[in-house]
């Protein structure tokens, strides 16, 4: 019995490549049109502050915003959030935190330096930036487990102000979100959205401190406006719709791993749920499951729509096969569901994270392993990598000359400069030349 909820592919075929490339082919939604009421907002804003995002978040959110305190959370409300959610939730809440806290403490980066014999120094010193801004979508896509995974490597990294913005369409907000900003540790968090909260994170208005950087998923507007501002402020990547790869041997439960591609599925209708695997009768077993599991699921709807416009079951010739096709794909997620995963590990190279194993969920990433969730989409994964406490870091270059070292690197610098014809450069550098006289 074969399903028709999600196409079949089979690497043996001749026109494999191109049904893979159609498979595959997704552009980022981007119209002049919305670059152009972004730019009108972001010129707003610029302008005039204050004023100009409680304009637009009255129209846009159906709001009744009069002055700027109406758009700011006191930090007595997140904790008043904290006391309102369920004890279950707050432990939950509290545990991924934890989790996720303890994992990017690794990625910690330290200063370094070394000496010379000469007495000069050379090194990196390692500093957090000082603000940044974290864009949490309104609506369902308001996601507190994005909340926790944008605001702590922040705070690992050492920032010392994280602010946040976060629509309230008609005053309404998520206790969830403004919980896990509580336990984050979220300095500062206004209920504004859009385009013009963006602009005001970016150029600051009297109220809001702009920021070095905004990270957080949000809508075309948003992506626009991130676009924007780039350069002014840094920003994370541009996030496509979800993904995942289950690579799978045969051995595992076909329920579990139908779940696992409906997991994501269900995000959002271009999520991309793809499994490879060299056994048909295997693949036959997880279509059967994906009709079952669908019935009962809150968001069956988008999860079909997903899986028909995006997904695949697709037949390999073997395991090894199925490596060099996911390292073609670049996942977002990548499940190996094999018999034993680690003799896999070093043969993959694109990937944004890695779940070893049977019983290693995807789901179980997305919230509270430890890892962060926000990872490299549509193949980004090739030159990208997960948000982590590096993205919040900065290096400098440390130089300390002695004496010797300056009349050393002195003359190499004398050199190179009259070579590009910058006499100014040589003299700087031959002030400090020993018995050396400028200009010669
Ligand atoms: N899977 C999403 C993250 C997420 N999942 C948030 C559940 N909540 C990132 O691709
Ligand atoms: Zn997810």
């Amino acid at each position: 019995m074969t399903s028709q909820c999600i196409r079949r592919l089979n690497t043996a075929e001749k026109n494999f490549d191109t049904q893979l490339d159609q498979l595959l082919a997704w552009e980022a939604v981007t119209s002049d049109a919305v670059a152009s009421v972004v730019a009108e907002i972001l010129q707003q804003v610029r302008s005039r502050g204050d004023a100009a995002v409680i304009e637009y978040t009255n129209r846009f959110d159906r709001r009744e915003l009069v002055r700027a305190g109406d758009f700011i959370v006191a930090s007595a409300d997140l904790n008043a959030a904290l006391q309102r959610i369920s004890p279950e939730d707050r432990e939950a809440l509290e545990v991924a935190a934890q989790r996720v806290r303890d994992y990017h403490y690794h990625q910690v980066q330290e200063s370094w330096h070394y000496i010379e014999a000469d007495g000069t120094v050379l090194g990196q010193q390692i500093t957090p930036m000082a603000r940044v801004g974290i864009y949490v979508p309104g609506g369902k896509a308001s996601y507190p487990s994005s909340v926790l995974m944008n605001a702590i490597p922040a705070k690992v990294a050492g920032v010392d102000c994280v602010n946040m913005v976060v629509p309230a369409p008609d005053g309404k907000l998520n206790d969830l979100v403004l919980a896990a900003a509580g336990i984050a540790g979220v300095n500062q968090v206004y209920t504004i959205g859009g385009a013009q909260a963006v602009a005001a994170l970016a150029y600051g208005t009297e109220t809001i401190a702009a920021v070095d950087k905004i990270v957080g998923p949000g809508n075309v507007y948003v992506a626009a406006a991130k676009r924007a501002v780039f350069g002014r402020v840094a920003i994370d990547m541009i996030a496509g719709p979800s993904e995942i790869l289950v690579i799978c041997d045969g051995g595992t439960d076909p329920d579990w791993i139908a779940m696992d591609l409906l997991s994501q599925a269900e995000h959002d209708e271009m999520a991309q749920s793809i499994l490879l695997c060299p056994d048909a009768q295997f693949l036959d077993k997880v279509a059967v499951s994906l009709q079952q599991l669908l019935t009962d699921l809150p968001r069956a709807p988008v999860a079909r729509k997903s899986l028909a416009k995006r997904g695949a079951l697709i037949q390999v010739g073997s395991l090894e096969e199925a490596i060099r096709l996911s390292n073609r794909i670049a996942p977002e997620h990548l499940e190996v569901s094999v018999a034993d995963p680690e003799r896999f590990l070093p043969q993959i190279c694109n990937a944004g994270a890695i779940f070893l194993g049977r019983y290693t969920a995807e789901a179980l990433g997305d919230y509270c392993a430890g890892p962060n969730h926000v990872l490299p989409t549509s193949g980004t994964a090739r030159f990208s990598s997960p948000l982590g406490v590096y993205d919040f870091q900065k290096r400098s270059s440390v130089i300390y000359c002695s004496a010797e070292g300056a009349d050393k690197l002195g003359r190499v610098a004398g050199t190179l400069a009259r070579g590009e014809g910058l006499e100014a450069h040589a003299r700087s550098a031959a002030f400090r030349i020993k018995g050396d006289t400028p200009g010669q």
